[in-house]
């Protein structure tokens, strides 16, 4: 690829090596053939846009070397200097590397006329000392960014001054680590199963890169599409590799040389070391025949078949179109193709992501490579061909502005074989049975993000069997629940209702409503003709609901003076500042699928978090360029009377509006109204009302990439505008406390934060504190959000979808809680 200077392909081989499992990359583009100066720049500009991982660069020519690490993000690696020629290399590139901050990889090779390259342990360690203190005392590296590489030599060549080789290294990282504080240390694995069959070869690498990590070994040059886990060798194979690299003499032999041999190849004369080690080697080699070729067979070795679905479920486009191409040449047709291996493909695809296996941002790669296969073969079908196993109409409810739960259920369904006419959001009734009228699918689908969305997908339901619809309807939404589909909008709608999860809940459903063995069953498990009575809670004493303030919350405290009463109208510049406050757990595990503890992961350097790290990172990057924060919030004087605060503009006796609150049904419950302490000397306390959103220009970039088939990014930039709103949200929260006079203290983390271990607290009204969205009218009344582009739809949601409302009470008491209904407030009372 190189030398035919096919810069994508080659460099795409570096992306599946960290799609792999590789932390770093190793770049060699040294050549006898070619220049190197003049390939670095399309080999690298191509490189660093596909792979987040630090490069490795592998050359010993200093100009290179600097060339190279002007392309570089973060922190680069030399590969390699060493003694061999004195301090000769170390002068030449230790400036640079001290320039760019890059590590230094220190090859155990000094100026020894006789074994340059350190094949002892003792001398290892001797050369590694060396280098360290002349780099470290001479050269002002830093140890940290000193990595030794002890050398590895073939332990299966039958060369004799090899043998022992794979224990001195081994041992030498156990004294460098010992001896050497913050050193690390690398390896060439693959160097110690030269000459060996290939499937011999992954073993052997395998369990010695297994004794050299349980040695103290750093870091590993593996070939990662190629390392058999150690884990999954058999016992056989691991026991042939393990006493190959060792040279253990065998337990009995008719060769007493042999038997009589010490397990320490040290030990050993000449000729048993040679005798040990030829067995050994004849010993895995014929394993291995007999085994024949049980090695993994390299991906082009796949039938091609497998090759296509597996483009698929790897999400992966390198190599597809050719082997379209292929598979078109053997006389299959497009549709076939499409209908055959790559749904097979997706059809996998389900299966890992309901065995955990796949995460949604996996998903998006996959549905890619679907896109990307399905744009190639379309060119060769007829307009009237289409691999169309259904059709689904779908829609975001009246009043809902909720877009991104939807758009991914049109990624996964029409990269399935679905057509999908997406009718987008706040779609009324009337426009979903002219949908239907106009497009006959097989199904409808109803998203919607709050429970005044579910409510209204029941009234839509009851329009569409008005209209005489009866084709299966599949729901789904944040605030929906199977209990609340098939006790409200089941009945409603009097044919099957099914309650999806997720969108691969949606598509399973869909392939059995679709499939004529199991469309029946599932139509009549989800009819409920009569309001399924669900077991209602047991009817507690009716509490009289009081409305005096909770004893739990203190009253007579000094009411902190507000730092001003006008309102705050903000663009957000700094991004950065802002996502650094986004809850990682929402983005990476809510979001986009990342099963664990996603920090500890990346810090851990563990693959799918990295690769799920910088593919976000891809998308910040792109969304730097457009994605725009805007806030506004306002102090407001607040009195307390009950369960209602009364807001005042400054110094006014008569109140501009009033908030009415639900209080807990419970003995002593609380009530947010509670928080507002009564005036101190005339001195009213105070309230602050905000509106945050990161919405503006979401959707359009969002739906061209989706056209595109660019999804991962489509649904990436909705959930980082969406947790941008929310990130926002805890900045300014956090500035206002501030403002008011009570800043976090220094120690808190971001962690604590995001669990509210500050003074006083924020609630969004929907919540279950202030459940009654109505009131965001009192907050539009008051605020004025317009002006930062926010608008509220006939649902009480705010359009643009990534956007945040919320009410600030700096009470220290303030914790969150569940209040009963409380009858709406509309304007001022
Ligand atoms: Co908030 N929010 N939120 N919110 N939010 C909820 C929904 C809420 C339940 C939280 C709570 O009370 N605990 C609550 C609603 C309660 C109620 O209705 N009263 C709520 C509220 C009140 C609000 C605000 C009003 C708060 C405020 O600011 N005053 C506000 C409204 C925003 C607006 O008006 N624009 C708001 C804002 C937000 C954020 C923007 C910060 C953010 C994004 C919202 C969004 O997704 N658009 C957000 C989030 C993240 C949530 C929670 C935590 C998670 C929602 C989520 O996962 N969205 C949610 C609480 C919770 O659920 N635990 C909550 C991601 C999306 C991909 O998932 O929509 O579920 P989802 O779609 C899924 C499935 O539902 C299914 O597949 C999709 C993909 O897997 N599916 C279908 C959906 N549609 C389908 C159609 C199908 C099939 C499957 O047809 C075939």
């Amino acid at each position: 690829m190189v030398a035919a200077e096919k810069w994508d392909e080659a460099t795409e081989i570096a992306r599946r090596q960290v799609r792999n499992g590789a932390h770093i990359v190793d770049v060699c583009l040294q050549s006898t053939d070619r220049d190197e100066i003049k390939d670095i720049p399309s080999f690298y500009d191509k490189l660093i846009r596909k792979i987040k991982v630090p490069v490795m660069i592998d050359t010993t020519d200093a100009h290179a070397i600097e060339l190279a690490l002007t392309y570089c993000q973060g922190k680069g690696i030399i590969n390699s200097i060493n003694l061999e020629d004195g301090e000769e290399k170390l002068e030449r590139v230790c400036p640079i590397a001290r320039a760019y901050g890059a590590a230094l990889i220190v090859g155990c090779i000094d100026e020894d006329k006789i074994q340059a390259q350190a094949f002892t342990r003792e001398r290892k360690l001797a050369v590694a000392e060396r280098s360290v203190r002349l780099l470290t005392e001479k050269y002002d590296i830093p140890a940290e960014d000193i990595v030794i590489d002890p050398l590895v030599f073939p332990c299966a060549t039958g060369d004799a001054n090899y043998i022992g080789g794979a224990v001195e290294t081994i041992e030498a990282i156990r004294l460098i680590k010992e001896k050497i504080p913050y050193v690390k240390t690398v390896l060439g694995i693959s160097n110690i199963s030269f000459g060996l069959p290939a499937a011999a070869r992954e073993v052997v690498n395998s369990v010695f890169l297994y004794h050299c990590t349980k040695a103290g070994l750093d870091l590993a040059i593996v070939n990662a599409e190629k390392l058999e886990r150690f884990a999954s060798i058999p016992e056989e194979e691991r026991w042939l590799a393990e006493h190959l690299l060792l040279n253990t003499p065998p337990a009995m032999s008719d060769d007493p040389d042999l038997v009589t041999a010490s397990d320490d190849w040290r030990k050993q004369t000449p000729e048993q070391k040679v005798a040990v080690n030829q067995l050994r080697i004849a010993l895995i080699t014929e394993h291995f025949r007999r085994a024949g070729k049980k090695e993994k067979v390299r991906k082009e070795d796949l039938p091609l078949d497998q090759r296509l679905a597996n483009y698929i479920i790897e999400g992966t486009k390198d190599g597809l179109i050719p082997d379209l191409e292929l598979k078109r040449a053997e006389g299959m047709s497009p549709l076939d193709i499409i209908n055959g291996p790559l749904m097979a493909g997706m059809s996998d695809v389900g299966r890992l992501f309901n065995n955990n296996e796949l995460i949604v941002a996996e998903v998006l790669q996959s549905a890619e490579a679907m896109k990307a296969a399905v744009n190639h073969l379309e060119q060769f079908m007829e307009k009237s061909e289409g691999s169309m196993r259904g059709k689904v109409l779908l829609a975001t409810v009246k009043g809902d502005v909720h877009d991104i739960g939807k758009n991914l259920v049109e990624i996964i369904l029409s990269n399935n074989g679905y057509r999908v006419i997406n009718l987008g959001i706040k779609v009324p009734p009337e426009v979903l049975i002219r949908g239907f009228q106009e497009h006959h699918p097989d199904a409808i689908g109803l998203s919607g993000l709050l429970v005044k969305s579910a409510q209204q997908m029941v009234i839509t339901a009851g329009d569409l069997r008005g209209a005489g619809i009866q084709v299966p309807l599949l729901v789904g939404g944040a605030a929906l629940s199977d209990k609340f589909t098939r006790g409200k909008i089941a009945p409603a709608y009097g044919a099957a209702t099914c309650y999806a999860k997720d969108a691969m809940t949606g598509l399973s459903l869909m392939n059995r409503i679709m499939d004529p063995r199991e469309r029946d069953g599932l139509l009549s498990a989800h009819t409920f003709q009569e309001p399924v009575a669900f077991p209602e809670k047991p009817v507690e004493e009716p509490v009289v609901l009081i409305d005096a303030r909770s004893r739990k919350v203190r009253t007579g405290l000094s009411i902190p003076p507000a730092p001003y009463l006008d309102r705050k109208v903000r663009d957000v510049p700094h991004l950065s500042e802002i996502w650094s406050y986004i809850n990682p757990f929402m983005l990476y595990g809510r979001h986009l699928g990342y099963k664990g503890n996603f920090e500890k992961a990346l810090a851990e350097h563990e693959p799918k978090a990295l690769e799920l790290f910088h593919n976000v990172e891809e998308v910040k990057h792109e969304a730097a360029q457009f994605m725009k924060v805007k806030a506004v919030w306002q102090f407001f004087e607040a009195e307390r009377d009950g369960n209602v605060i009364h807001l005042f503009s400054p110094g006014a006796t008569d109140h501009m509006h009033t908030f009415r609150f639900g209080r807990q049904a419970r003995e002593d419950g609380l009530c947010l109204s509670d928080y507002i302490l009564d005036p101190e000397d005339g001195r009213r306390d105070h309230l602050v009302l905000f509106v945050v959103t990161a919405g503006a220009g979401i959707r359009e970039k969002s739906e061209e990439w989706k056209r595109q088939g660019i999804y991962f990014k489509a649904h990436g930039i909705q959930v980082l505008a969406i947790e941008t709103a929310e990130g926002c949200a805890e900045w300014l929260h956090r500035r206002i406390r501030e403002d008011w006079g009570f800043p976090d203290p220094p120690a808190l983390t971001m962690q604590e934060r995001f669990t509210s271990r500050y003074r006083g607290r924020r609630y969004s009204f929907g919540y279950p504190a202030c459940p009654n969205l109505d009131d965001q009218q009192g907050i539009w009344k008051l605020l004025h959000p317009e002006e930062i582009g926010v608008h509220l739809t006939e649902g009480m949601m705010m359009e643009p979808e990534a956007s945040v409302s919320a009410l600030v009470f700096q009470h220290p008491d303030a914790v969150y809680f569940t209040a009963a209904e409380e009858p709406e407030t509309v304007g001022a009372v």
